[in-house]
């Protein structure tokens, strides 16, 4: 029997739900850090990541394995333990993978963080985490990250060391860490906690992803299954890998898991990645509706050889059945769509499901053991067909956030089902329909905004009274945001970038300031005298551009 070790932080599955899942061969009793050493021992000369980043470097599973036993070394003889949290800051490079494989083999938490993420969400991710260690990049697209660090590390008592890739400053470099590998006496169990991944958050503050081992692999192999991934997979990632998406849907590790090829684009646009499906043979990729229109757009008159690629998967935010119906005749290979979540439950299309069920559903989950509810307002179902609320509860869809049990009340039902806040329609095959969101959230082409954060830093303005902020549709990223505001009555006027530059100089990521601002004298109300949402997002469907919008 396998015990939780390091899960006192969360709500972890009734234990008849455990044992269910490992009957039913789910959860095999398998780590991260195993499933490498096995794969090394397999075929230690595959390459297993390439990261064409400056001069091209190419690491075989027996150097990744090696690198990642010595880096795990290295951070435990400074001190680094079984289920201390370590915010892992890192774009698309071999480190990030050595990192977070050495932080698995010693049965720490990476936290995965944004390369967008600037000082207020990195600050909250390592003092409520009470992280020991914080990983950057010196720079990275332009961005100081060791200033940065200087500050958070300087306000955050229980951060004790700051890894840098790169010239590190007054930090360590990641470089000098690695070291021969020692027997610590702990081995990390399948049933423990192997990352905190980011929920994309309705509150001021991102809520965190408590995913165990046994439960994450569980959902690469079903994903790896669905998606055809192989030991000849060729998988690039070209959005941030520390989105749950390009990580395990299948994402690499899922092509990590079938010994396949990780290929790590630095950037997401065509010029450079078509030029890395050309050279490194790439078969598949995963990418947001935005991007997706663009390979779209490109694709017919690029001069880059795409013929290597056999699948694009598009997820993350809804895509219409327009632009889904351009993707093959442009690309020319197979579409599948993925509906799916942090927390855990994900929807892929089928490779034999037909063409009309592709370009105009977003999948079934992956489990036969994935169970769906579609509810009305009083969570009772609705008949087949109906759009509803979407519950659901599964061998990979965690049962609460790390440390949050009031917000765990909310997001859960007392039988433990996730509440997700989409709202979608069943079709007969259970293939679901993403028709909108009952949670206030903006899905900026695949990112996701609360809108409280936003709003939070915008009242801080001593002219502002209030403020709504609310996404709008926008035809290539899906939704763009408004700021409503109220100024105090009295206050000079404010021009719209006077709002947006001071949610930038707040430091959050770039994606959450504004797109537009427009002052109004008050919100829509609703009955019980609270601003509506859903009115304001109507208003602004049927207004058009208001003169001091900007
Ligand atoms: C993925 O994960 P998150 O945690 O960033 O966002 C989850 C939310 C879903 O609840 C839904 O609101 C939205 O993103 N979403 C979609 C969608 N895929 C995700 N909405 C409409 N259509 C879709 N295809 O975004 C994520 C995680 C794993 C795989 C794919 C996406």
């Amino acid at each position: 029997m396998t015990t939780a070790f390091l899960n006192p932080d969360t709500p972890t599955w009734p234990a008849e739900f455990a044992e269910r899942y490992r009957a039913a061969g789910h959860w095999r009793g398998e780590t991260f850090g195993g499933v490498l050493s096995e794969r090394a021992a397999a075929h230690p000369d595959r390459v297993a990541v390439v990261d064409p980043a400056g001069t091209r470097r190419a690491w075989t599973y027996a150097e990744l394995d090696e690198r990642a036993s010595r880096l795990a070394a290295g951070f435990a003889a400074r001190g680094i333990a079984p289920g201390d949290r370590v915010v892992v800051q890192l774009p698309n490079i071999a480190e990030f993978i050595e990192v977070v494989f050495a932080l698995f083999r010693i049965g720490a938490l990476p936290v995965y963080a944004l390369p967008a993420h600037r000082e207020t969400e990195i600050g909250y991710f390592c003092s409520f985490t009470e992280a020991v260690a914080y990983v950057v990049p010196e720079r990275h697209a332009g961005f100081d990250h060791l200033a940065l660090a200087s500050r958070v590390k300087e306000r955050t008592p229980t951060l004790k060391h700051v890894f840098v890739v790169g010239e590190p400053g007054e930090h360590t470099a990641l470089s000098d860490v690695p070291c021969d590998p020692v027997d610590t006496g702990h081995t990390p169990q399948p049933g423990d906690l192997a990352f905190l991944q980011l929920s994309g958050g309705t509150t001021g503050v991102p809520k965190l992803i408590p995913r165990t081992h046994d439960d994450y692999i569980y959902s690469l192999r079903g994903s790896n299954e669905i998606c055809g991934v192989d030991g000849d997979t060729r998988f690039l990632v070209v959005l941030p890998a520390a989105h749950n998406f390009p990580m395990s849907s299948p994402g690499w590790l899922g092509a990590l898991y079938a010994g396949g090829t990780v290929v790590l684009s630095p950037a997401p646009d065509p010029a450079t990645a078509f030029r890395l499906v050309e050279s490194e043979r790439v078969t598949m990729t995963g990418m947001v509706p935005p991007l997706a229109i663009l390979w779209s757009e490109a694709a017919p008159a690029t001069a880059h050889d795409l013929s290597s690629l056999e699948l694009i998967l598009v997820g993350g935010a809804k895509y219409s059945e327009a632009a889904a119906r351009r993707l093959e005749p442009a690309l020319g290979c197979r579409l599948m769509q993925v509906f799916g979540m942090a927390e855990g439950l994900v929807n892929y299309t089928r490779l034999d499901d037909d063409y009309e069920t592709v370009v105009t559903t977003q999948g079934r989950p992956i489990s036969q053991d994935d169970e769906i509810r579609v509810v009305d307002d009083e969570d009772v179902d609705v008949p087949q067909g109906d759009y509803g609320h979407l519950l659901t509860r599964g061998p990979y869809t965690i049962r609460g956030y790390w440390r949050a049990p009031q917000h765990n009340e909310r997001s859960f039902t007392e039988e433990g089902f996730y509440r997700t806040g989409d709202i979608v329609r069943r079709t007969a095959t259970g293939h679901l329909v993403v028709e909108g969101r009952a949670k206030d959230q903006i899905n900026r082409g695949g990112e996701k905004i609360a809108p409280e954060e936003i709003e939070n830093i915008i009242l801080s303005h001593p002219s502002v009274h209030d403020v709504s902020v609310v996404g709008v549709a926008d035809d290539y990223l899906g939704e763009r945001t408004l700021a409503y505001v109220i100024l105090r009555s009295g206050t000079e006027p404010l021009k719209p970038a006077a709002i947006k530059r001071l949610v930038r100089e707040r430091g959050v990521a770039a994606y959450k300031v504004p797109d537009l601002v427009e002052f109004v004298d008050a919100f829509p109300q609703t009955g019980i005298g609270k601003v509506s949402k859903k009115g304001l997002r109507s208003d602004t469907a049927s207004a058009g551009p208001a003169p001091a919008r900007s």
